[in-house]
């Protein structure tokens, strides 16, 4: 069984600052399978240690109800369940909430993010059973486009969940020409016409795998995050310390954005004045 190192850490402190692993970001409405895919990337699964996937490593929802409450990073030395170089996960809240927090959500994912500073990859998650860009989904993506700019999108890929690799699951999807290369070109396009983003990566999990499943399958699963793994590894590192804009057609998040870039702006006025201050001190026990 592989051995896993996982350090589950308060992203309210200040745990990640001065860290150099990468970190992926994973976002998308609520029951496409977010913690069910962190829970693939840290190969919680693959390990089989908890059958009850509301006590995951990522906790994962067996109704429609969703079982991420709050923006959650963790750190590890592993990829599906491998021993490798450390990085970070961070799994967010869904949108289309079902007790409808989505403003809550959003702001306080933007705070965590701000806190983390940076981010080399970020999922965009789809049910690859029904891919849909949701109107929550496109309001959460021209939010951060708005808060970070739209450098963010160099970042991005989309994932499909729920794409089995099992030979029937093929069959079906090449009848209803609903295969890889199909979502692909379908994808690339929305997010060419509507961000102006070219070549959008798109990456296929089967997050249902375990690991006594078909050796075929398993290996699909590993090349997919492989790619996300190259992607996160060499990409540049995106900075989303600055909220840029506070664009936004919700007058409550817009409330919470605002406040968001006066704290901001506080912290680096603080910053600034404790620097001329050791400056000041430094030159003053000079002269003395
Ligand atoms: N068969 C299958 N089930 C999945 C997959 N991804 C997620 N699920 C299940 O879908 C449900 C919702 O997943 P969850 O990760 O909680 O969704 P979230 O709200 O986006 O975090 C859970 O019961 C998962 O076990 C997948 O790729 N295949
Ligand atoms: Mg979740």
């Amino acid at each position: 069984m592989a051995s896993r190192v996982i350090q589950r850490n308060n992203v309210s402190g200040r745990a990640f600052c001065g860290r150099s692993d990468p970190v992926v970001c994973v976002i998308g409405h609520t029951g496409v399978g977010k913690s069910a895919f962190c829970n693939t990337l840290v190969g919680s699964k693959i390990e089989g240690q908890e059958e009850d996937i509301t006590k995951r490593e990522f906790p994962e929802s067996s109704g429609i109800t969703s079982m991420t409450n709050d923006t959650c990073a963790v750190s590890g030395k592993c990829w599906l369940g491998k021993k490798g170089d450390e990085f970070t996960i961070i799994d967010t809240p869904g949108l289309g909430d079902s007790r409808g927090k989505d403003v809550h959500n959003i702001t306080q994912m933007l705070r965590t993010l701000t806190k983390i500073g940076s981010v080399n990859a970020f999922c965009i998650l789809f049910n690859g059973g029904m891919p849909r860009m949701s109107d929550q989904l496109r309001d959460m993506l021209e939010i951060f486009a708005g808060c970070f700019g739209s450098g963010f999108f160099n970042n991005a890929m989309c994932v499909f969940t729920h794409w089995a690799y099992d030979k029937k699951s093929k069959r079906k999807r090449k009848k209803t020409q609903s295969t890889e290369k199909d979502r692909r070109t379908e994808f690339q396009k929305l997010f060419l016409e509507k961000y102006n983003v070219k070549a959008i990566p798109c990456i296929f999990i089967d997050n249902s795998l375990d690991d006594d499943d078909d050796v075929d399958e398993l290996r699909a699963l590993e090349d997919q995050v492989g790619i996300i793994k190259h992607f996160a590894e060499t990409i540049d590192t995106f900075e989303c310390q600055d909220i840029l804009a506070v664009k936004t057609k919700y007058a409550k998040l817009r409330e919470g954005l605002e406040k968001l870039k006066r704290e901001q702006q506080a912290e680096r006025q603080a910053a600034q004045s404790a620097r001329s201050r050791s400056r000041s001190n430094a030159s003053s026990s000079r002269k003395r």
